[in-house]
């Protein structure tokens, strides 16, 4: 499981940083949330996932598709907007979703995902399937009405969802305080009665231990929990980001605590790592991400007679 974990946040790591790469280049077009600095989480969380579990996410999920499984390449496609990539080119960096590994999403709207996630659940629930529905959202999310009403529907229908709260302190912007009276983020959920956990997301062992409880609690019939993992992105909101709002002297003291880092250095110190053993991780990362580049590369551009293909309204 160790070099498991490590290998799971190389991978978004490095996928991510050709992904800003390629942006530079003009390859990947329109908006782009990176997650780098905030792997611990989606590392962690997946792997206490089974098969037969739902994901729901944000638009800061290329991770999360990622280790659900959704493939390097069908990610890359479909970031260039090719017809190779996992939602046919049309959705891009917002809007990776794959039915085969239950992956619902990438969702653009704040807090969008919450709601989705009750009716996944409430669907398992109902036709008595073994499901947890894992719902990443960011902490901006509970400032937003759909926070407050899916909290409440899940809690009073015994509903089999984790959510899962990435609080990287900001939306966009907007720091936690300057919008919220209540900054505890777990008593926002226990007002509704849900089971709260509270934990370091920049702790892979400490992420993965946590989701491993709330999915045993929700498995074991005792309804939804909400787990806060209190984590931070290292680069900016989107692309388009001046990053005026937090000092750069922040942005260093949470880099200290990076995740890749500090669990390499706590394996190695276990003598569970060596130097080289890294080295084979990273190296086998890049190798991935280099193919899925080639993939997007050689991949099709859906052709212009296809515009209305798929709209609602007759053309
Ligand atoms: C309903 C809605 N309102 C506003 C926006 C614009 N918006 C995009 S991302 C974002 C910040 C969300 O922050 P958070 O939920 O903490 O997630 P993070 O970006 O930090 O991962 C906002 C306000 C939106 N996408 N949807
Ligand atoms: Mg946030």
């Amino acid at each position: 499981m160790s070099a498991a974990l490590l290998a799971d946040m190389l991978r978004i790591r490095r996928m991510e940083e050709k992904c800003a790469e390629l942006y530079g280049q003009g390859k990947i077009r329109g908006f782009l949330h990176l997650y780098i600095g905030e792997e611990a989480v989606a590392a962690g969380a997946m792997r206490a996932l089974e098969k037969g579990d739902n994901v729901v996410a944000t638009y800061r999920e290329h991770g999360h598709a990622l280790l659900r499984g959704v493939s390097m390449d069908a990610i890359m496609a479909e970031m260039y907007g090719k017809q190779e990539g996992c939602s046919r080119g049309r959705g891009g960096s917002m809007h990776l979703f794959d039915a085969a590994t239950r992956f619902y999403g990438g969702n653009a709207i704040v807090a969008g995902g919450l709601p989705l996630a009750a009716g996944l659940a409430l669907a398992a629930k109902l036709r008595q399937e073994s499901r947890v529905t894992a719902c990443f959202f960011g902490e901006g999310a509970v400032a937003e009405g759909a926070f407050h009403e899916s909290m409440n529907l899940a809690q009073l229908w015994g509903l089999p969802v984790a959510y899962f709260c990435e609080n990287n302190l900001y939306a966009m912007g907007t720091a936690l305080a300057r919008s919220e009276s209540q900054t505890d983020l777990c008593v926002k959920a226990a007002s509704y009665g849900m089971a709260t956990l509270k934990v370091d997301g920049m702790d892979v062992v400490a992420v993965h231990e946590a989701a491993q409880r709330a999915c045993g609690h929700v498995r074991a019939g005792k309804g939804p929990i909400f787990v806060e993992f209190q984590t931070y992105r290292f680069r900016a909101h989107s692309m388009f980001d001046p990053e005026l709002y937090r000092e750069k002297s922040e942005v260093e003291e949470w880099k200290k605590r990076g995740p890749i880092h500090t669990y390499s250095a706590r394996l190695k110190a276990q003598k569970q790592l060596t130097e080289e053993r890294f080295l084979e991780l990273d190296a086998a990362a890049q190798a991935e991400v280099e193919k899925a580049v080639a993939f997007a590369e050689a991949g099709t551009w859906e052709p212009a007679e296809h515009l209305t293909v798929d709209l609602y309204t007759p053309a």
